[in-house]
């Protein structure tokens, strides 16, 4: 969908949106299902990025620590604990600028994924920026997704992030889809952006050959010691908003409902799920913050009669349509 399109969607009476929303997800997605992903940071803090909004840069003082990456034995252990509490979709992240082909980290990563992969859950990584070659060596030994949030509109981007660029993040997508990875690409409410230039991100991922698989919405958590520690909180109905209108302009994408829910009340968090949110991060903790209890999550899905969805037995990415343009390009 194009910007102008998004816009008059925006402009919509609340009711009117959520009611086109609705429909949509109704006539793409079983009614009543929420995927739950769990996600774990394998390798925390330190990282090389200035993106200012993040607790695990090294140039901000946030109290949390660079650690090691993990052992992979624990990382089995919680990917098990994961499936067994219904989980269907495993996503290991990391605090690093990106991964290289030929280094002992890159080769320990795709020892890591190999094991989990055979669990037989969805594996998503998040690593930072790929070339071809890692692409392609994460897609064989097992990654069924990889997350690279493009986060705003281009033109803000340079107010986030100066030690890369929005069109660096576009190279990383287009090695994911070129070598048969989903694509989970979103953003972050609340960096100081305006209406326009979160339609903007979503006019760029809608535009996607093919589009996304999944598309993470996150409000921000603010982070005491980083530049957006005193970023005003983002409105209840934008963030519905935006969930709706993601929801239509890229129908068969998993809506993902991520960073900030345990700030939402849960009718905020219902609304959502109404507006076509179809997945959350389950588990108290996302990567270096806190998440709702796993309890309290089912127990909103249970009081709203909806059900964890089941695994995906395919696993495969969605094929692009002949008649989309091939590159990602800024708008
Ligand atoms: N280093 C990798 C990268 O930058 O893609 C992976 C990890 S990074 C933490 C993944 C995503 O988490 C970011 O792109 C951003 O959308 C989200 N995120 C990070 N910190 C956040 C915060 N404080 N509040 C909300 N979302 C956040
Ligand atoms: C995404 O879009 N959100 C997740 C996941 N992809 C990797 C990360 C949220 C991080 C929230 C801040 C933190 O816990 O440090
Ligand atoms: Fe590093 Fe990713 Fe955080 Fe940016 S968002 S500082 S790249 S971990």
């Amino acid at each position: 969908m194009q910007f102008a399109e998004l816009k008059q969607l925006y402009d919509l009476p609340f009711f009117e949106l959520i009611q086109r929303s609705r429909k949509v997800h109704e006539s793409h997605w079983p009614e009543n299902e929420v995927q739950l992903c769990t996600l774990l940071s394998i390798k925390t803090g330190g990282c090389s990025e200035d993106c200012s909004y993040c607790a695990q840069s090294a140039r901000y003082s946030t109290g949390v620590d660079a650690e090691r990456l993990m052992e992979k034995e624990d990382i089995l252990d919680r990917a098990r604990a994961a499936r067994e509490n219904g989980s269907t979709r495993f996503c290991m992240g990391a605090a690093w600028k990106g991964v290289k082909d030929g280094t002992k980290r890159f080769d320990q990563v795709l020892d890591i994924v190999r094991d989990v992969s055979a669990l037989g859950m969805e594996v998503c990584t998040t690593l930072g920026e790929l070339g071809e070659t890692e692409a392609e060596k994460l897609k064989d030994a097992g990654v069924t997704a990889y997350n690279h949030n493009i986060d705003t509109s281009p033109e803000h981007y340079t107010n986030i992030v100066s030690t890369h660029t929005f069109q660096d993040r576009l190279n990383t997508l287009r090695h994911v889809q070129d070598a048969g990875m989903s694509v989970c690409s979103g953003g972050i409410l609340g960096l100081g952006e305006s209406t326009d230039d979160r339609l903007k991100m979503l006019e760029i991922l809608s535009n996607f050959n093919p589009q996304p698989e999944s598309v993470p919405i996150n409000s921000l958590v603010p982070i005491p010691g980083t530049p957006m520690a005193e970023s005003q909180g983002v409105d209840s109905f934008e963030v519905v908003r935006m969930i709706a209108i993601a929801r239509i302009a890229i129908p068969n994408a998993k809506v993902r409902l991520s960073a900030g829910r345990k700030q939402m009340s849960e009718e905020l968090q219902t609304l959502c799920f109404f507006a076509g949110a179809n997945s959350i991060f389950y588990g108290d903790k996302l990567l270096t913050t806190g998440n709702p209890q796993s309890e309290a999550d089912l127990k909103l899905l249970q009081k709203l009669g909806l059900s964890p969805q089941k695994p995906n037995p395919r696993l495969e990415s969605p094929d692009a349509e002949d008649n989309r343009p091939l590159e990602p390009a800024l708008a």
